[in-house]
């Protein structure tokens, strides 16, 4: 009785206001009291998210942020993994003009709502060029496939899905991974933890130390793996390692989460490139593949990709599927049409592919080359140290090995953009910018400050 009395002499804001400070501490001991001193005639004083703190920039995407600000002439971007020319210019494959161009005239196409789980036609063709034509699993028609927001909406169905499906909720990621790893996961309702992976001082594989994480983790534990192209060290598995860790983790009953952002642009083959995450389906066992077409066919940001999930049986399959939908449906209900699109025009057609494959090559080839220009230059200079990392690291990126405080010497005396643990984005190089890099690592290493012109 008394909370109505009261309740009929507030205004609709000062009621507003009431309720927020409930919600913010909902045992209110002096209610009325706050309620009158933050409200005035003219509504609420301040903002109610004057709470709210600046968050830091993405560790990534970022780097590209400070680049925009800086007005250097001399400024070169090589943090985010997004391909360049020779002219330092992005680039959008000519397959994909040829495709748009086709989807454009085609009169009979609309903008309708795609099925939640995407455009069928992207999804098998997609299924298809990671797992490959003949690909058992595809035969029997046990694989359940979602097109989602790139790889990162892949990734993140792919959690969400497990966190709520999967009876096990330990994900290892490798250390390093993409910093993104650890949110995707733990936002999708998973415990992340690490296995060894990379060891700085050989600059390359920590083979044993992997194994035995794995071997340790709880049986069931879900394995996140860069299918090739590892991000940011640039380091794999030899095929033969490959096969170990195959075998380890069907003994220990674990399940592999391939994420495969990189397919043709470690080796230049779609098909060498997918041969890690094939061995697995090879030996009948289950396992998820999140798949990307942002870097293979340059379409960053029409946010094009795909989950797959191989099951044991058809049937299963068809119910995982039933339930992925009710995973994305509250999500972003259905994926865009147009990126999916153009991926099932290329697929689709063996002359648009066999180009595909062709500019492709082009780009893994381009970003080979500069590595090579870039281990001369640095050589020429004399740097001390051993670069032959730089020629060995496979895939977008090159781990140098400097230091956090090497990079930001680097960015603030030569204007050069990077990640701060010193990956550089080798598909951000060309040959006009190979000699400033080089003159600024020599800077950074040796602490001498080096001739810029
Ligand atoms: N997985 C790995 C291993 C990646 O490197 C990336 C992109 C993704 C997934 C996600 O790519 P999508 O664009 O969602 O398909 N990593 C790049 C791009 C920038 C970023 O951080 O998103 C990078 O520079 O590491």
């Amino acid at each position: 009785m008394m909370e109505e009395g009261r309740k009929g002499r507030y205004t609709s804001s000062e009621r507003r206001l009431q309720a927020l400070v409930q919600h913010l501490s909902p045992s209110g001991s002096s209610l009325a009291g706050v309620v009158q001193m933050e409200v005035t005639a003219s509504g609420p004083v301040g903002s109610v998210f004057e709470h709210v703190e600046q968050a830091p920039e993405d560790p990534i995407l970022g780097v590209t942020v400070a680049y925009n600000k800086d007005p250097s002439p001399i400024k070169v971007n090589l943090g985010v993994g997004a391909y360049r020319t020779e002219e330092g210019k992005p680039v959008i494959l000519n397959v994909v003009r040829k495709a748009e161009e086709r989807l454009l005239a085609d009169r009979s196409r609309y903008k309708e709502y795609l099925p939640i789980t995407g455009l069928a036609d992207f999804n098998k063709l997609s299924a298809k060029l990671i797992f490959g034509k003949e690909s058992p699993a595809l035969l029997e028609k046990r694989v359940a496939t979602a097109q989602c927001l790139s790889g990162t909406g892949s990734l993140r169905v792919g959690a969400e899905f497990l966190a709520k499906h999967y009876f096990q909720r330990l994900v290892f990621l490798p250390a390093p991974t993409w910093g993104n790893h650890h949110k995707i996961f733990s936002n999708g309702g998973l415990t992340v933890k690490t296995y060894r992976y990379y060891d700085p001082r050989t600059r390359g594989l920590d083979y044993q130390g992997m194994v035995e994480d794995i071997r340790a983790a709880p049986s069931g534990s879900l394995i996140l793996l860069h299918a090739c192209a590892h991000n940011p060290t640039g380091v794999d598995p030899t095929p033969e390692q490959w096969e170990g860790l195959r075998q380890l983790i069907r003994n220990k009953r674990h399940l592999p989460f391939f994420d495969s952002a990189y397919q043709g642009f470690a080796s230049g083959s779609l098909d060498l490139d997918a041969l890690a995450v094939r061995s697995f389906v090879a030996d009948g066992g289950e396992l998820l593949v999140a798949q990307s077409f942002a870097k293979n066919m340059g379409l960053y940001g029409e946010r094009v990709g795909s989950l797959s999930i191989v099951c044991k049986k058809e049937a299963i399959a068809t119910h995982v599927e039933s339930q992925l939908k009710l995973v994305i449906r509250p999500m972003y209900s259905n994926p865009p049409i147009h990126g999916a699109s153009i991926v099932a025009t290329i697929l689709g057609d063996s002359e648009l592919y066999a180009e595909w494959t062709i500019e492709l090559k082009a780009m893994a080839n381009r970003i080979i080359s500069m590595r090579h220009q870039l281990h001369s230059a640095i050589q020429a200079r004399g740097t001390p140290g051993d670069w032959t990392h730089i020629l060995k690291q496979i895939g977008m990126f090159s781990f140098t090995g400097l230091n956090r405080e090497q990079v930001a010497f680097m960015t603030k005396e030569y204007h050069i953009y990077m990640t701060s643990d010193g990956r550089i984005s080798m598909a951000g190089l060309s040959s006009k910018t190979v000699p400033h890099l080089a003159d600024a690592i020599h800077a950074a290493v040796t602490g001498l400050s080096f001739s810029r012109q």
